[in-house]
């Protein structure tokens, strides 16, 4: 038996973020956090499975080329470990297909929209259209992903239980709600980073000291950005992202050794974005950066050319995207040529039929 799929998924940016896990290899978070998926016409990742017998192993083909990857190659073991008793054709070899439609090169990171896009997708082979069960299993990929799986604006819980079945995300509200929220992202380094998050977020939990306050602190900052976004109140909701995006900034750079991943560039990001809202006498603008240098802008289609035009004045600032709020992870038809073009490529011999 054999099953193409294909699903599309974009990434979301995190207004209150998740930084710490209480377990590393199922991906289970110390503190609830909430994010505005992105638009996947302007950054999306798109995903084709095929699961087949006639396969010899679980091959990856990603952006193009085969490659060997323990990430996706765990989170297939996890998902197998949980669904191959209802779920036989999981345990299937797969071949894995997925792209960017925003280069890798870009500096965005691609982690959320590849997971959010293979639970799909695997969801879509095995008859799986459950979102909370499609959440926890984007999670057994990447903690971020789960969030993905919504559009709009998506809160994934902590939980309590050890087995992960309570930590999984949910909509807050869709995409409708606030259809004027953009997200400008300004690309500061388009390098790869040298800590991953998953390390910087061991070293962070396991010495920063700050760490303990900020979790003390999160469940009225959660409480406050959910109503803030409920509301539609831009200033509440501005605050609050950049002072919760200065929280995690602040307990890794306390971390040991120090796990800096804002630049030069960054800071002027966010000295400017300060001039920006005294100029205008309110916030209309607010920075968010995650495990990396760039920095991400939310603010209103109105604002957007003036953020735009404030952000080209900044040295250093390489590239902006612009990006709607979008929705969640879709199926789309399946993709049977690029199935085909990839095994011919791979000079494997499955028939498709
Ligand atoms: C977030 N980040 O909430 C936070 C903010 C980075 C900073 O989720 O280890 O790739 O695969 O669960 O999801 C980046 O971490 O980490 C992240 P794993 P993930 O978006």
């Amino acid at each position: 038996m054999e099953k193409i799929v294909s699903a599309i998924a974009a990434p979301n940016i995190a207004l209150i973020k998740y930084w710490g896990k209480r377990d590393n290899l199922l991906k289970l978070p110390l503190n609830d956090s909430i994010s505005m998926t992105l638009d996947a016409g302007t950054l999306a990742s798109t995903t084709t499975i095929l699961l087949s017998d006639g396969l010899p192993r679980d091959i990856f083909v990603l952006n193009g080329q085969r490659v060997q990857d323990a990430h996706i190659a765990e989170a297939l073991k996890l998902m197998r470990a949980r669904l191959a008793h209802d779920h036989p054709l999981i345990d299937s070899p797969v071949l894995l297909i997925s792209s960017n439609n925003f280069p890798t090169s870009a500096g965005i990171a691609s982690s959320a929209s590849g997971f959010a896009a293979l639970a799909k997708a695997m969801g879509g082979a095995l008859g799986i259209d459950d979102l909370r069960e499609l959440s926890i299993l984007a999670r057994l990929g990447s903690g971020s992903a789960s969030r993905s799986i919504f559009g709009g604006f998506a809160k994934w819980k902590t939980g309590k239980r050890e087995d992960g079945e309570d930590s999984f995300a949910a909509q807050i509200a869709p995409s409708s709600h606030w259809p004027d929220l953009v997200d400008v992202i300004a690309v500061a380094d388009a390098g790869k980073k040298k800590v991953s998050s998953k390390m910087g977020m061991e070293r962070t939990v396991d010495t920063s000291e700050l760490f303990d306050c900020r979790i003390k602190h999160m469940p009225a900052s959660v409480r406050r950005v959910e109503t803030a976004i409920l509301e539609n109140d831009f200033d509440a909701l501005g605050e609050e992202i950049m002072k919760d995006s200065n929280s995690m900034h602040a307990t890794m750079l306390e971390s040991w050794p120090p796990v800096m991943y804002m630049n030069d560039v960054s800071r002027s990001v966010i000295e400017a974005v300060h001039e920006y809202n005294a100029d205008a006498g309110e916030i209309r603008a607010a920075y968010t950066f995650d495990a990396g240098p760039n920095a991400h802008i939310i603010t209103t289609q109105d604002e957007s050319a003036k953020v735009r035009a404030m952000l080209k004045k900044i040295s250093g600032v390489q590239k902006l995207f612009v990006s709607p709020i979008g929705e969640g992870a879709k199926s789309v038809a399946p993709d049977r040529k690029l199935a085909e073009n990839t095994l011919k490529m791979l000079k494997i011999n499955v028939s498709l039929d």
